[in-house]
């Protein structure tokens, strides 16, 4: 990785905190000297944040590493920390959820009303014989009761594992059995582009398949017609008849909170494992810390799947903790029509909006009037997360949503690190576009050499975890060894500076010259061209940077002279001409612009213009099929795709040469 072309591309833009945000900050930057000075101590500090039915006698225990135990011997409830203690201290009244239906029917949910269906969900699920320790599967479209379930379940011990609504039968049984759950959580189904979308068909297969589960639970939602069996339960007939009476249990700081499954490039999927104490305390302080919450006065939305870890940690865990009144939206951003994003902000007046580079580069594409048309003067904070905000993109954000007023915080993080690990802080950061800044107080990254030396400013690497966090997994469910070998083997302890164990995030960063943080991209996308490591981000960002594109994925497909060769995926603007000559001629002018802006060895062997990418549900583009279709080659596993047809329209424009 010494090699990559990451510096010879320079950003010299940089946005300093507007001054009024800066004075009110909830973070300033003694932050960072606090949490240097002892980091152990920030940590307790910030676990005080919450309420502990009983406190910690040790902050954390890395004897065993790396499995660490965070706030050791404490004890809490998380849905009381969600839920139960904003009521408790008279905020009952407050608006928790306001949730929008995609076809157009709202519900406003306040505290109070949360507390009454988190505790009748919890009555049900011990009725239905789920104790602490059991696993409960949850399927379900983003609805309100999503978030009940979840809640639920962290309410009596139960450790929960979400999985993506649309998720095929053979993604949902190997979950189920993975995690040997009991119970599943689903409903009839969901509105998705303007129509009912079923879910129980899908859970009715999986289930068949599943002897571990002793009962489905339906949340009835769309009305379609379901089969039903003798596992099933409607919702409206269980919970919603169930007592609102319910004593919440602490339970111990390291009791498993939720799995959540990440496929990673190959392979099954792995249940990556969080427990309760820790996890909580760093999501709670980042949202907090990241968004700069004003509990009283912002309106919070995450635009995020709850079948997401963004969901888990920005939907419900993080900005429940605090207070927060948010907006919880079901559908897609272009339904009825593509201006949905913008009217829901108007609407409910969002403050703090907090989205993925996919979705701002599909905004880019449809065009800068349509949020032009609206009134988005609410908005103080611009929030991303999922992939490298390419820097035209980051600007656009800041100039079409943020109207040049509002900083913009790219949070890097991951399923594996729970909560956000390097980001700006709104008020202290002085921001560059399409850089994720620095690590937050009490976190140490650093981008190393193969050697696990810590690389210059100025130089390039891979990323890396040196210290403990709270919120960090504790392990891959039923499978410590594949949890040592995948995050922690690859610097073995004893790498580096003596027994130091360094965590492996599996993404490529640079560091600029003033140490700022440059997000590349997973290290298995890098590309080796004729001995140069090229990072798919960098060229990619090359691409956007030109005002025909809207998108751009790019692989390293097999090439017989230089070894491997860069082939790109384009999506042009909506304005774009790209019939006959004219697309031709784009394919000219897009690779000399690549080789312009970072040299000859990153211009592109092949364009391909094509109308989408394949992404995974979070957004995030998967390079290895378009790198399968580059090389020819029939296509890998398409089951976490969000949608499926995307890929055939791909490969037919490869074989016309289009
Ligand atoms: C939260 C989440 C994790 C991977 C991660 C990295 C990429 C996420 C990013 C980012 C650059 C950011 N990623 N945020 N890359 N800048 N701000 O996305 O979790 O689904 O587990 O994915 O996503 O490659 O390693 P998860």
């Amino acid at each position: 990785m010494s090699e990559t072309l990451a510096n010879l591309s320079s950003e010299s833009r940089q946005f300093p905190p507007p001054e009024e945000l800066a004075a009110a900050a909830n973070v300033k930057a003694g932050a960072y000297e606090e949490a240097a000075a002892d980091r152990l101590a920030f940590w307790a500090t910030q676990a005080d944040r919450l309420t502990w039915a009983k406190k910690w006698d040790q902050v954390l225990d890395w004897s065993n590493p790396p499995f660490a135990k965070w706030f050791v011997g404490g004890e809490l409830n998380i849905a009381y920390n969600c839920v139960d203690r904003h009521v408790e201290a008279g905020r009952g009244d407050k608006v928790a959820i306001h949730w929008e239906g995609e076809p157009g029917d709202t519900r406003t949910i306040t505290y109070a009303e949360l507390l009454k269906l988190v505790s009748q969900a919890a009555n049900t699920l011990t009725e239905l014989g789920i104790a602490a320790g059991d696993r409960v599967a949850i399927y379900m479209p983003m609805i309100p009761e999503a978030a009940v379930a979840m809640l639920a379940c962290a309410r009596i011990g139960a450790t929960h594992s979400v999985v993506f609504g649309g998720f095929s039968v053979d993604a949902l049984s190997t979950r189920i059995k993975d995690a040997d759950a009991k119970l599943v959580i689903t409903a009839d189904g969901g509105y998705r582009r303007g129509k009912p979308s079923a879910l129980k068909p899908t859970v009715d297969e999986a289930v068949a398949k599943s002897p571990s589960i002793e009962n489905v639970l339906v949340v009835r939602r769309t009305g379609q017609d379901v089969e039903w069996t003798d596992k099933d339960k409607w919702w409206h007939e269980t919970v919603e008849q169930a007592s609102p009476e319910h004593q919440a249990q602490p339970f111990d700081a390291e009791h498993p909170l939720f799995i959540l499954y990440t496929s990673g490039t190959t392979g099954k999927p792995k249940g990556i494992l969080h427990t309760t104490g820790g996890y909580l305390t760093q999501v709670s302080y980042t949202h907090n810390a990241v968004f700069d919450l004003k509990p009283e006065t912002d309106v919070y939305w995450c635009t995020a799947d709850i079948g997401w870890v963004t969901g888990h940690s920005y939907i419900v865990y993080g900005p429940l903790s605090n207070g927060a009144t948010q907006v919880m939206y079901e559908g897609t951003p272009d339904t009825p029509g593509r201006d949905r994003f913008w009217q829901i902000v108007d609407k409910y007046k969002v403050s703090i909006l907090y989205t993925a580079p996919t979705l701002i580069r599909t905004m880019m594409k449809w065009g800068d009037d349509i949020p032009a048309g609206y009134d988005l003067s609410s908005l103080r904070v611009l929030g991303s997360v999922g992939e490298p905000i390419n820097p035209e993109a980051w600007m656009w954000y800041r100039e079409n949503i943020g109207r040049n007023r509002t900083p913009i915080v790219d949070t890097w993080w991951q399923t594996e690190t729970g909560g956000v690990m390097i980001s700006p802080l709104p008020g202290v950061t002085a921001t560059k576009p399409g850089s994720a800044m620095t690590p937050l107080p009490g976190i140490t990254a650093d981008v190393v050499d193969d050697q696990a030396e810590s690389v210059p400013n100025g130089g390039g690497g891979f990323l890396v975890l040196r210290d403990p966090w709270p919120s960090m997994l504790r392990t891959i469910w039923g499978d410590d060894k594949r949890f040592l070998d995948t995050y922690w083997s690859r610097f073995g302890a004893g790498a580096g500076s003596g027994d130091e164990w360094i965590y492996f995030a599996g993404d490529g960063a640079k560091k600029d010259e003033d140490g700022a943080l440059w997000l590349l991209g997973r290290v298995d996308d890098v590309m080796l061209v004729s001995g140069h490591n090229i990072s798919t981000t960098e060229v990619e960002s090359a691409l956007v940077s030109h005002p025909s594109v809207a998108e751009a994925a790019v692989v390293g497909a097999t090439d017989p002279t230089t070894g491997q060769a860069i082939v790109a995926f384009v999506i042009p603007r909506g304005s774009v001409d790209t019939e006959g000559d004219a697309g031709d001629q784009l394919n000219v002018e897009l690779r000399n612009h690549v080789s312009k802006t970072l040299g000859p060895i990153a211009k592109p062997r092949q364009i391909m213009l094509v109308p989408e990418l394949p992404k995974t549900r979070s957004g995030k583009i998967m390079r290895r099929l378009l790198k399968d279709v580059a090389e020819n080659r029939s296509l890998g596993d398409v089951t976490t795709l969000q949608d499926s047809a995307v890929m055939e329209l791909i490969s037919k424009g490869m074989q016309t040469g289009k």
